[in-house]
Order: structure tokens, then sequence, then C-alpha cells
């Protein structure tokens, strides 16, 4: 925690950029200048000139809420982050099959018979709760497996009961073969086919004429291993992790949708003990139809929203297109863009050429470094803060992350706080009566919010305030008594939480707390009222409380969202696509590149970081992560050894950077963490992933990069630098 709440690079001041450094200045006067800087740009270039980029870490998301509701009073739809560059493909996927981009499939952990994951890592990456015991307790009972689909022999692929070490980048044509050969041996679950689903018969050809042991071979596996694989899949309750490996693989939004499509196919989805949902108490955005013509596409790439995040690679050439509505002022917070979306050469010029950048960090990064403006918030350890992406089933938690460090450092100021005060400085926060901070500050006292409820309601009917404005309002009013906007903006993402009305609230045992005996009746305010006690329960209990129970027997049809309630397989685009991945065309793709024979993984989520947010180098003393994995037999043909350091060069650019021998990977497969090419107390530390990735190479439907499969080619360096840790 030290390492990262206080370094020497943390932000204690506003910054402004002067010349070539930066001068300290007051709030008021960044606040004044920042805003007539941007109301400039949006009155002479219109909103859609301006974007916001970050505003969530993997941990904390409570910022999000609050830049989200400061984009819409600016009137732009423009807003990019992490999750513009891993879930977009899995995201739509859902969005097709369910009717509903939030809720995405995960593994029943503790009950299915079989865990796997697919692309995912999650024994290091701990993407499910208490990842390490969980996958062993599986690994270890003689009645579950553990079925691993990486082309790598990852941390949790070693301690699994099947690895699919399939050819990197065939995930496609893997999964297209494994549906055609369950339809073909009649293995398909029919009853649930039937029951739920609306149009399997329209997606039965995708599937018929598929060269089975053909792709199986294209995809570097024996047929046998697949039958049994494809056996265990149709026999037994399996539920799936999916992550990095597949979200940012080649094909990546066919690789999710067929993922989902072999779970609908097997009778697992949305089953207790196969794959269910993991509800979430805030919501994660809004569901986007894109082809809804209010919903924006980009200027220049014509990219669509997926829960209401555009696809982060497109942001350099968005910016640097000459249309005349082209990105030109961006509000970036919690993110580090110039390192962490791909093609950081196309980024940097791309940042730079704007005309206003304004950066909240903790610390300064690369892009603060560029910035016109860098504004130091408050970390996760000094403020409340809470996550959206809780993982737990059936029972779900929740919890309101209280600060560690209560002492003011500096002139930190909380996130939330940030966003409130901008909008308010660009003349976009409507003026609130005393009456709502009357209100507010006896619903602090009394510890019940019901009339501030009531009231807050009133006044925005009446003064017609838009809806995606009231976190800012609620934080504003309520967080001033409560002493802080995210504390308060909590309460009203209850409010209006995906749970509420659900009874899965009652199901946990929560109740209203009597004190409202005719409104507790009423059928709407009855759910605002067990919400408000859910707060209250979550305010009483800052270690988190369970405020939710799943009813597994009515969740599949909670989550078909489409009007008919049923699944619905078939879809134009995937029509289109599916039938170009054969093996033949996939064999002459992935055989045919003599420029650059190899493929790199530009990223790896391994334990020596996390992402660029871990940017002190104390803790490499022992041991430099800034490595390429490499097979030792690739190590052999390139002619260089354990620790040279080695160039590795793509269509976007090159790094230098020292080799390690693994025997995880495959012959032909690298691998580079994403952590680096930072800069910490002046001293540079490692090279970029993303100088080699392209922010041309994304996924034809959606947008997503293809991070985890990138030609290039491997040299020993000429020069032989000093290894840069
Ligand atoms: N310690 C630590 N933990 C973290 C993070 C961190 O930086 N450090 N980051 C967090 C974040 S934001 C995220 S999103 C997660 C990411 O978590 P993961 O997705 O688990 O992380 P990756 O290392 O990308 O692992 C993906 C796996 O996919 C495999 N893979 C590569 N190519 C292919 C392919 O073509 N097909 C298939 N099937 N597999 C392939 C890789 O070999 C690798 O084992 O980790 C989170 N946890
Ligand atoms: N090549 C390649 N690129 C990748 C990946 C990859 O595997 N390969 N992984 C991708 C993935 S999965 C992810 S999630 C993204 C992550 O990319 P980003 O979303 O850009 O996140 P980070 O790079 O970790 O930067 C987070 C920033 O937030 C700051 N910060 C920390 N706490 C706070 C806070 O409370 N408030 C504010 N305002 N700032 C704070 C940190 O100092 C840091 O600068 O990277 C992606 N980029
Ligand atoms: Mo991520």
């Amino acid at each position: 925690m030290k390492r990262f709440q206080d370094h020497s690079d943390r932000l204690d001041y506003p910054l402004k950029k002067v010349g070539d450094h930066f001068e300290r200045i007051t709030w008021e006067q960044a606040y004044k200048e920042i805003s007539e800087r941007a109301n400039q740009i949006i009155e002479q270039y219109g909103p859609r000139s301006c974007a916001m980029v970050g505003g969530a870490t993997p941990g904390s998301q409570a910022e999000l809420v609050f830049a989200r509701a400061m984009m819409s009073a600016i009137g732009s739809q423009y807003q990019y982050n992490a999750i513009g560059i891993e879930f977009c493909g899995s995201w739509w996927s859902h969005g097709k099959i369910f009717g509903d981009q939030m809720h995405f499939l995960e593994p029943d952990d503790d009950n299915c018979e079989v865990l796997m994951f697919w692309g995912s890592n999650s024994y290091v990456s701990g993407q499910i709760l208490n990842a390490r015991e969980k996958i062993r307790s599986a690994s270890q009972n003689p009645d579950r497996q553990v079925i691993v689909v990486d082309p790598r022999l990852s941390e949790t692929a070693r301690i699994s009961d099947m690895h699919i070490m399939l050819r990197s980048g065939t995930d496609a044509l893997l999964l297209r073969a494994m549906i055609a050969l369950i339809i073909k041996k009649g293995w398909q679950d029919q009853n649930y086919l039937d029951k739920y689903v609306k149009d399997f018969q329209l997606v039965k050809p995708w599937f018929k004429d598929v060269d089975i042991k053909e792709a199986i071979r294209v995809c570097g596996l024996p047929y046998e291993q697949v039958e049994a694989f494809c056996k265990i899949l149709t026999t037994k309750k399996w539920g799936v992790h999916q992550d990095l490996g597949l979200f940012m693989g080649r094909h990546n939004t066919l690789n999710s949708y067929l993922l989902l499509t072999l779970a609908v196919v097997t009778g697992v989805a949305l089953m207790p003990g196969g794959c269910i949902v993991n509800d979430c108490v805030v919501t994660r955005g809004k569901s986007i139809d894109e082809n809804d013509p209010k919903v924006w596409r980009t200027v220049e790439t014509n990219r669509f929203p997926i829960m209401e995040t555009y696809p982060s690679a497109v942001l350099a050439q968005e910016i640097l297109s000459e249309k005349p509505e082209h990105l030109r002022l961006i509000f970036c917070s919690a993110s580090n863009p110039l390192r962490s979306y791909p093609d950081t050469n196309a980024m940097e010029k791309a940042m730079r050429k704007l005309d206003l950048l304004v950066t909240v960090d903790v610390c300064m990064t690369e892009t603060a470094r560029i910035s016109d403006y860098v504004l130091p918030v408050k970390s996760t350890y000094e403020t409340y803060d809470f996550n959206a992406f809780q993982m737990n089933y059936p029972e779900m938690t929740a919890q309101i992350k209280h600060p560690v460090i209560t002492k003011q450092i500096g002139e930190r100021k909380e996130g939330g706080q940030i966003w409130i005060e901008m909008p308010k400085a660009l003349g976009k926060m409507p003026q609130l009566p005393d009456r709502l901070y009357k209100v507010a500050e006896k619903a602090v006292q009394k510890n019940d919010r019901i009339a501030f409820f009531r009231s807050l309601i009133l006044y925005t009917i009446k003064n017609k305030v838009q809806v995606d404005l009231l976190p800012a309002v609620v934080g504003e009013v309520l967080g001033k008594y409560m002493g802080s906007p995210t504390k308060a903006v909590f309460w009203a993402a209850m409010m209006t939480s995906p749970i509420a009305g659900s009874g899965m609230v009652e199901r946990a045992g929560i109740k209203p707390n009597g004190k409202h005996p005719i409104m507790e009746k009423l059928p709407k305010m009855k759910d605002i009222c067990v919400m408000d006690a859910a707060y209250q329960l979550l305010l009483d209990r800052p270690e988190g409380a369970v405020i939710g129970k799943v009813d597994p027997d009515t969740m599949i049809n909670r989550h078909i969202v489409h009007k008919d309630k049923k699944i619905h397989l078939y879809c134009d685009e995937i029509n289109e696509y599916i039938k170009r991945i054969t093996p033949e065309k996939e064999a002459e793709i992935l055989n045919g590149n003599q420029e650059f024979p190899m493929v790199l993984s530009s990223g790896n989520h391994t334990d020596y970081g996390v992402n660029i947010g871990m940017r002190n180098p104390a803790t490499y003393k022992y041991h430099n992560p800034y490595k390429l994995a490499v097979h030792p037999d690739d190590a052999k043909q390139i002619g260089v050894s354990e620790g040279q350091e080695v160039t590795v060069t793509t269509k976007a650019g090159s790094i230098k950077i020292p080799v390690e021998y693994t025997w995880q990977t495959s012959p032909g497969y690298v691998l580079v963490p994403h952590h680096f090419g930072i800069e910490f107390n002046g001293q540079k530390i490692g090279q970029s992933a993303n100088t080699l990735s392209h922010s041309e190479d994304l996924d034809e439907l959606t947008g997503n990069p293809m991070l985890r499969h990138i030609r290039c080619r491997i040299e020993p360096s000429k020069t032989h630098n000093k290894p840069a840790l």
C-alpha cells in the first residue's frame, strides 16, 4: 500500500503546464481556466469534440458515476475506458443473445462439475473470488474437473485436469468445430433448446458443412482430445470463466459469441451449477442498441458504443481525424491511455494534438506529463469508494469502502468532488434550491433518506432536470452532509440498482425500517424503502454485508431480457462472419506471414504489476519482470540466450527487451508484460507493450483490439543495451 500511496511522484496540488514545465495553481484558477477553454471549444465545435477517458480502476468505480453525469451535462456521448479494450465483444454478444449487455455469464464456481477457464489465467489474475483456493479445491475434488483452454501452460493450466493447448488465435475455429461435432453426434441439450431458444434451426446451418477433423488439426489439437472435451461438456454441468485470451484474441467478438452459443447448445447457460450471472448492485451502464439513430458513431471510424463505452483503440484515430467534429478536448481520470491504450506511437501523437487535455490522477503519469492541467485526486485509501464488479453468487455482497487514511494531504480532493465541481464551473449544473439541502441534512441526521428521495423526485420533475445529472445532484446535496459525494452517490446507485424490485434484497432478510408505514406498502415505493434499508446496513457495516440473494429458479427468466423471453442465437452480423472461419482460410492466414513469423501477446497480467497502477519499482529489487517470455527452442533459433536483449518488431513499432526462457509457452508464441514504458522519479522503466499494437488491428464487429495475437519478428539487439531495470 505504501508503495502506491506515498511516493515521490504523488500529486498534491493542481498543476498547469507553462512552456515545458508545470506550475502550481489553486483549484479556483484551475476550474476557471479549464472551464473557459473547454466552453470555448464546445461552443465552437460542438459537444462531439469532447470525450471522457477512464473514470475507474479495476478495484474502484465511484468516479465514473460522476464523470458520466458531467459528460451528459456537456451533452457528449463519448466515453472511453478500459471496458473498451477488453469486454466489448463479450458484452455485445450477451446483448444479442440474451437481450442485455450488462449481465455476463460466469461459472457457478462452487457448484459446477466442470470449472473451465477459456483464455483466462485466473490463478494469477484473481478474476474470481478467492481464485487460488477455489481453483485448487475444484482441481483436487475427484468429482470435479478443471479445464483450461490456453495456448500456454499457464499457472491455471498447470493445476488443471485437462489442458486444451490450442494454437494461439484459433479459438473461433475450435468453437465452430466443437459445436459442429456436438450437433453431428446429436449431443446437444434438445430439451433446453426447445424450451428457451427462439431460433436454433436458423443457426444450425452455421455448423453444417464444417470439416471438423481438419479444423481441429489446424487448431493444433488431437481430435480425440477435442471429442472427449465435447463429451464432458455435454454430459456434465460446466461453467466458464472467459477472459483476455478470448476477449483480446483474433476474432474476439466471434469467440465470445460462439462460447455463449456453446453454453446454450449444451444447456448450461443461466442454469444453477452451470453458467450463472453475478448480479451487480450498481448498474454498470446502459445496454446500447447500436442501431438506434440517437446513439452516436465515432466521427472517423464509425464505431458504436457497448454499454456506453466506445472502443478505446480508435481514440487516437478520432483525435487525429481531419473532420471538423474530431476530438479536441479530453478529460482523463484514473487512466493512463498513453500507455494502456493500443498503439503508443499513435496515442502520443494524438494526445499531444488536443486543444485541451485535463488529467486527474494520484500521480504524475505519462498522460499527466503531456496534459495542460493535472489535478490531484485522493487515492482509494483516502476516500470512500465502491466496486461495481462484486462477484458473489448466490449471495450478493456489497461494500462502501471507507478511507483508511483520513488526514488531508496537500490539496488532494475526492474524485467525486472534482467531477461535481467541474460541471459547476462549466455552468452546467442546475441551481439547487435551499429546501433540497435542508431535507438532505435531516436525512443524514435521521439516517433515513425516504423524505429526501421524495423531494428529489419532485424537484427533478418540476425543473425538468436531466435524469443522468442526478448522481451529481445527490453527490452535491446529500454528499455535503455525509462528508463525501461518493458515499452519498452509492445511495443513488442503490435506488436505481438493477436488483431493486427483484425480490433479491428481501430474500436476504432485509426489510424496510418501519418508519413509513404507508409508503412501505405502495408497490414502487416499497422497493425504495427496502433499498434504503440495505444502504443503511452497508453504512453500519464498513466491512460490507450480504444485501441480496439470487433465486436460482427465476434466474433464467430474469436474465433473458428479450421481449419474447427467449434466447436469440441468430444474428445477421455473425451469419456473415462465421462462413469465413474455415480450416483452409484460417490455416492460410495463420501460416502466411513471412515478414512477421511469430505471435506476440502484448500484455500479460502478472504478479509484478497491477496494470500500470503500481509504478514504484522498489518491488522489483530481487526480480526484473521486464522480460520477454520465449520458448527455449525459439531462443535457440533466434540465437539469443537467457537475459540477452532482443528487438521485437511488429507492424506498429519495436521495443528492446531482455529474454527470459519459459517452458510455459509453445514455440512461436512470446509474451511481453504491459506494466512498463513508464518514468518514475526521473527513471525510465522498460518500454510500452502497446508500442507493438496497432490502432487499426481491431475486431471488425466491435473494434476490440487483438492484443493477444500480434504478428512479430524477434532479432538479437545489435547494440546490446543494458537492460532498462
Ligand atoms: N496481479 C495482477 N492481477 C490482475 C491484473 C494485473 O495487472 N496484475 N489486471 C487485472 C485486470 S484489469 C484484468 S482485465 C485481468 C486479466 O486477467 P487474465 O485474462 O486472466 O490475464 P492474462 O494474463 O491476459 O491471461 C489471459 C490468458 O490467455 C491466454 N491466451 C493468450 N492468447 C490466447 C488465445 O489465442 N486463446 C486462448 N484461449 N487463450 C489465450 C494467455 O496465455 C493467458 O494465460 O487481470 C486482473 N488481475
Ligand atoms: N498491451 C496491452 N494493453 C493493455 C492490456 C494488455 O493486456 N495489454 N490490458 C488492458 C486492461 S485489461 C486494462 S483494465 C487497462 C487498464 O488501463 P487504464 O484503465 O488506463 O488503467 P491504468 O493504466 O492502470 O491506469 C490507472 C491510473 O489510475 C491512477 N489511479 C489510481 N487510483 C486512482 C484514483 O482513485 N483516482 C484516479 N483518478 N486515478 C487513480 C493510477 O495512478 C494510474 O495512472 O489496460 C489495458 N491495456
Ligand atoms: Mo482489465
